[in-house]
């Protein structure tokens, strides 16, 4: 009997291992009666549907609708494969109880998933995640099952759900200075949902786009559907030999980014996240505060301080900073593992808004985004950020994170100033520099986070932490 467990951002398993049809309704079961225990259930019956670009996307949306109308409810499908932010942002715009979203996000082709997002749009946070999971539990214990159709036959009612997202994203996207800035960009899709959103809108606007991985295909190229450095090489290359003035990316899902600068360097999500702080208070004048997630770099702070902004720190997951942003204002939310959002829109990470952020940033100062973190790092000083995925065998997951929770006095040669425990351990060293350890909630790796205040610094740093880890 497979465990159905709520990760950082939802149920992800192996298809057809954990992942199957059965559990699917099982968990779908679980989340209706969560919805049931709600007293909004009594105005609203619509949850939204919707599935990325992985196999049998359609198919397990389907079988989790026929759960859902089963049950008294009214589930809409959202047309095609679709950006895990589109779906939030189709949640709030039509009111809905919340929404089921089948998607691995940046896992590898192997794997499927299931996010569920509560009726504000936000990812269900610990205490409603909580609830599914004990539903689950108990439909376990009593043997539930449910006799759907032949997989893919059941009919449920379909929407578009891009032109609501396009009207809210030109509301929030200064489209004006994309257009006279005519850029050209080049835009990788990583073979995902963000097909036909940021592509398209770019276009609209008058660009020059050369698209990278716009095709489907489930297996993603044999890579993790990632806008990391390496899922932006291509892009990188791209860039680097002046056919383009910015590269822009995207995750399986959409709802991460990836940024390349003029220079064909790709820019750390945390460099991403400080300028996009910059450009909203400085030439938006927005007001609020900033969320970032623990293992985020301190240069949003540094960021922050410049512009007298408060800066909030949360555990990993956008759950949580989607709950802050709900609660006050919040120029922007934002993590290192390339999420963020902004005020006044879904309380959900969105790729396509981040990369359309940084180009009208680019539009607006006529600079790049290189040439402007220099510029920062004048007044706030360098931040140097690297992130080791470390696999360790699951006997000795348990041990290593003991020996690391335990607290430690010195890592390496620098001594410890504090130790820090929302998420996983942090530990803060002399001259603003950390290191920070924490088991991934989405994938087998322990994660291990360093900032240092010079290249040398991370370098001796990250030797550290690797001693530290094989011990
Ligand atoms: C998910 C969450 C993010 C989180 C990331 C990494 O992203 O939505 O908030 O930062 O996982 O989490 P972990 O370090 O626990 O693996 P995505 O894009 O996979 O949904």
């Amino acid at each position: 009997m497979t465990t159905i467990k709520f990760g950082t951002s939802g149920w992800r398993g192996i298809i057809a291992q954990d992942f199957s049809f059965n559990n699917v309704r099982l968990a779908t079961q679980g989340i209706a009666e969560y919805l049931h225990s709600k007293p909004e259930t009594q105005d609203s019956k619509q949850v939204i549907l919707g599935h990325d670009t992985r196999f049998l996307g359609r198919e397990f949306s389907l079988a989790a609708a026929e759960v859902l109308a089963a049950n008294g409810l009214a589930p809409l499908l959202c047309q095609g494969n679709t950006p895990t932010p589109v779906i939030a942002h189709t949640i709030r715009a039509r009111k809905a109880l919340g929404g089921i979203n089948m998607t691995a996000s940046h896992n590898p082709a192997e794997y499927q998933g299931l996010k569920f997002s509560t009726s504000n749009g936000a990812p269900a946070t610990p205490d409603v995640t909580k609830q599914i999971e004990a539903n689950i539990a108990r439909l376990q214990s009593e043997n539930w099952s449910f006799k759907g159709a032949v997989i893919g036959t059941y009919e449920c009612k379909t929407i578009d759900p891009k032109p609501d997202y396009f009207k809210q994203l030109r509301k929030l996207i200064d489209f004006n200075a994309l257009k006279k800035a005519k850029l050209k960009v080049a835009v990788e899709l990583m073979w995902g949902t963000g097909r036909g959103y940021l592509d398209t809108l770019l276009e609209d606007v008058g660009a020059k786009i050369t698209r990278f991985h716009d095709e489907l295909n489930p297996l993603f190229g044999g890579h993790h559907p990632e806008p990391n450095a390496e899922g932006m090489a291509e892009v990188s290359k791209f860039v680097r030999s002046g056919k383009a003035q910015i590269g822009l990316g995207l995750d399986g899902d959409a709802d991460r980014f990836g940024i390349v600068d003029k220079d064909g360097t790709w820019l750390t999500p945390n460099q991403v996240l400080a300028l996009a702080l910059y450009h909203l208070k400085k030439n938006r004048r927005w007001t609020g505060a900033v969320v970032r997630t623990v293992p985020t770099s301190h240069q949003v702070d540094a960021v922050a301080h410049l512009l007298d902004v408060k800066v909030y720190e949360t555990p990993v997951g956008f759950k949580y900073i989607g709950a802050l942003m709900e609660s006050g204002p919040i120029i922007v939310g934002g993590e290192e593992s390339g999420g963020l959002s902004v005020k006044g829109h879904v309380p959900e990470k969105d790729g396509i808004l981040a990369c359309l952020l940084m180009a009208e940033l680019v539009a607006t100062e006529k600079k790049s985004l290189g040439r402007i973190l220099k510029d920062l790092e004048k007044q706030t000083g360098e931040f140097h950020t690297d992130r080791i995925n470390v696999s360790v065998p699951p006997e000795k997951k348990e041990a290593l994170l003991t020996k690391l929770g335990s607290g430690l006095d010195q890592i390496g040669p620098y001594k410890v100033e504090k130790f820090i425990t929302t998420d996983g351990f942090k530990f803060l060293l002399p001259n603003n520099e950390w290191v920070a350890f924490r088991a991934s909630g989405t994938e087998p790796l322990i994660r291990c986070y360093i900032e240092a205040k010079s290249a040398a610094g991370l370098k001796k740093l990250r030797e550290a932490c690797k001693k530290l880890l094989a011990s």
